[in-house]
């Protein structure tokens, strides 16, 4: 069979898509009005003071989170680990890692969410364990072991040495640099490990293996979790263990044989049958599927297949990856990210669900890197300047964002505007991801290490993973140990915490706290926002992202300037006749506003009566 090509059409093993109607608001899922609020535990807050964040922590900041206005919060991994790749390497699927907590704190913080009508989902790590997993350590006993065949054992390459160069079974390389396949000297053979050598992958066409994940997913919705995100769901299926020929993508090379495999579908529905059937109503589940074609995402989250409720994609967010990908990065271009943006709410309205997100644990910080986080003002000592562009930016890019069609993600730190982080050397560095990178290109192929650390801080994951900013404290109100200078948190609280924390954002008259909320609540209000058609306008625009979005006869339009130069507005973004609905410029300067024209950073939200020609014509 040939290699199933990450970006193919799907395999015609996939039913046709059945088209669904557009959600109707009277019965739409109640997460098509939701809005999904990301942890990160360990960076989040530490109740106990050990410089680690715990369940305490965010016990501690669940007001925060209600007056935010989300409606469910995601925790990343929190389950027992050696944390190599920071939880996401599971050695126990049913208990909470002693960093965290215990099951019982646990099942008080659920039922602390819910007293304060929010859901929480678990993140959900099922392609791969940890190497401790119980599973992993009977598997690599021994040949005949019972879980043998519960991962990805492989012979050396016919004709090589097992464990030299060039062995590998086939010539598959990690995410996270080097081989894809680790050598085993006890039982002499290959496991298969897409991410570290610690992460080696589940046999997913092994019956045994779903049957189990199944009962643990199970275990936890009876336990009162609303649901799921699943941790790269659409590499469980392997196609053939094959040689690939090199391709320009944005995956690491062989993943056009496990991206989107032959039998992903099937698991995925299987999945749901097993687990969620009869229950779905009350759960949200959002798949994550990096290098997923839109075909397959129309697949994952058709309301008739029953597989995902939504997806996240990649694509908007490898729009700034040059031709070397994500570590040579090049400037986005954005009439390549609105037309990306465009093509995903067509291609999934009315037939599937978008998830809405530029901030998570893995990208770098938003406002840096699409904004203005005003490091340059600041260096110039213009205080104020650098705070009015941070916010103006960071409000404009979560308009647009959060005014689209799906379901809205706010990552830890982006409601109040937290920045990249000025790393130095690589010891600055603790993801696995960017510490493999610069060893393979500084130590293995000579690149020069001031470009690639330059890469690294513009793009590494670490960007997000700093501590929460929550006050101008010691670490930034991190640590309950703040008192205690000899308690420093995991990784460095980035030092522009004195200036830019949540406590500082609520008091000023520029908060990006208060834009978020006021966000939030249209879409719980105004169902135009949560179901209207995207319409783009003016797609060859360098500077402006303008968009309309309809439900019958009402037409929101929405026009941001997302560039630092005054951008004149075109006719077709000026209607007659508006009724101003949402504004990044501050109250006390909405009197300086120029209809004709859209300040640096500015974002206008406003309804446009029907029928209104040049503002809904859309393009
Ligand atoms: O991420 C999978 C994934 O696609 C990312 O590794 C992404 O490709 C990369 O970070 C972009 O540079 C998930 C988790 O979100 C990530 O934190 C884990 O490291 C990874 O899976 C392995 O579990």
């Amino acid at each position: 069979m040939t290699g199933h090509h990450a970006d193919a059409a799907p395999a015609d093993t996939a039913p046709a898509v059945a088209s669904s109607a557009v959600p109707d608001p009277a019965d739409a899922p109640w997460w098509t009005r939701a809005v999904v609020y990301q942890i990160y535990p360990r960076s989040f807050a530490d109740g106990d003071g050990d410089g680690f964040g715990d369940l305490a922590g965010i016990a501690s900041k669940l007001d925060h989170l209600a007056e935010l206005g989300v409606d469910v919060i995601w925790l990343s991994p929190i389950y027992p680990s050696p944390q190599h790749d920071n939880g996401y390497d599971i050695a126990d699927y049913q208990d909470i890692d002693p960093r965290f907590g215990t099951l019982e704190e646990f099942d008080a913080l659920l039922a602390a969410a819910h007293e304060r009508g929010m859901k929480l989902i678990m993140d959900l790590v099922v392609n791969h364990t940890s190497d401790e997993h119980a599973w992993f350590l009977d598997s690599r006993s021994s040949r005949a072991a019972d879980k043998r065949d519960w991962y990805i054992w492989r012979d050396p390459r016919p004709g090589f040495t097992g464990g030299t160069p060039g062995a590998e079974p086939t010539n598959w390389r990690s995410f996270f640099s080097g081989p894809a396949w680790q050598w085993d000297e006890a039982t002499g053979q290959y496991f298969l490990r897409l991410f570290a050598p610690q992460q080696p992958d589940l046999n997913w066409d092994n019956p045994d293996v779903r049957r189990a994940v199944y009962a643990m997913m199970r275990w936890w919705l009876d336990r009162g979790v609303d649901g799921f995100r699943m941790d790269v769901i659409n590499l469980i299926s392997k196609g053939e263990y094959v040689d690939v020929e090199p391709v320009t993508s944005s995956m690491p090379l062989g993943a056009e044989q496990y991206a989107n495999g032959p039998r992903v579908h099937e698991y995925l529905s299987e999945m749901h049958r097993e687990v969620f059937a009869g229950r779905d109503a009350e759960l949200m589940t959002v798949g994550e599927t990096p290098g997923t074609p839109l075909e397959h995402a129309q697949l994952y989250t058709d309301p008739t297949r029953a597989e995902v409720d939504m997806i996240f994609q990649f694509e908007h967010v490898g729009l700034d990856h040059g031709k070397g990908g994500k570590w040579d990065p090049a400037t986005l271009d954005l009439r390549h990210l609105k037309a990306n943006l465009a093509r995903w709410q067509d291609g999934l309205f009315g037939r599937g669900w978008n998830s809405l997100y530029l901030n998570n644990h893995d990208q770098p910080r938003l406002v840096s890197r699409f904004g203005d986080d005003g490091q340059g003002l600041l260096e110039q000592g213009d205080v104020d300047g650098a705070e009015r562009v941070r916010y103006a930016s960071a409000t404009a890019w979560a308009a647009v964002l959060h005014l689209q069609c799906g379901t809205p993600f706010i990552y830890q730190g982006e409601e109040f505007g937290m920045t990249n982080v000025p790393f130095g050397g690589i010891e600055d560095f603790a993801d696995v991801e960017a510490v493999n990178h610069y060893t393979e290109a500084v130590q293995q192929q000579g690149a020069d290490p001031r470009d690639v650390l330059a890469a690294l801080r513009l793009m590494t994951r670490d960007n997000a993973r700093t501590p929460v900013q929550w006050d101008d404290s010691v670490h930034g109100g991190f640590s309950a140990a703040s008192d205690r200078p000899d308690v420093t948190p995991w990784m460095p609280v980035n030092p522009n915490y004195a200036t830019i924390n949540a406590a500082a954002d609520r008091a000023s008259r520029r908060s990006i706290f208060r834009f978020y909320q006021r966000l939030i609540a249209l879409r719980h209000t105004d169902d135009v926002v949560a179901f209207g058609r995207f319409d783009l306008l003016e797609p060859d625009h360098e500077q402006l992202f303008a968009y309309t979005r309809t439900l019958g006869d009402r037409v929101l339009l929405v026009t941001a300037n997302l560039s630092g130069r005054p951008c004149p507005l075109p006719s077709s973004c000026r209607p007659a006749t508006a009724r101003p609905v949402l504004t990044n410029v501050p109250d006390d300067a909405a009197g300086e506003a120029d209809p004709a024209v859209l300040q640096p950073w500015e974002v206008r939200v406003v309804a446009v009566p029907a029928g209104v020609p040049d503002a809904g014509a859309g393009v």
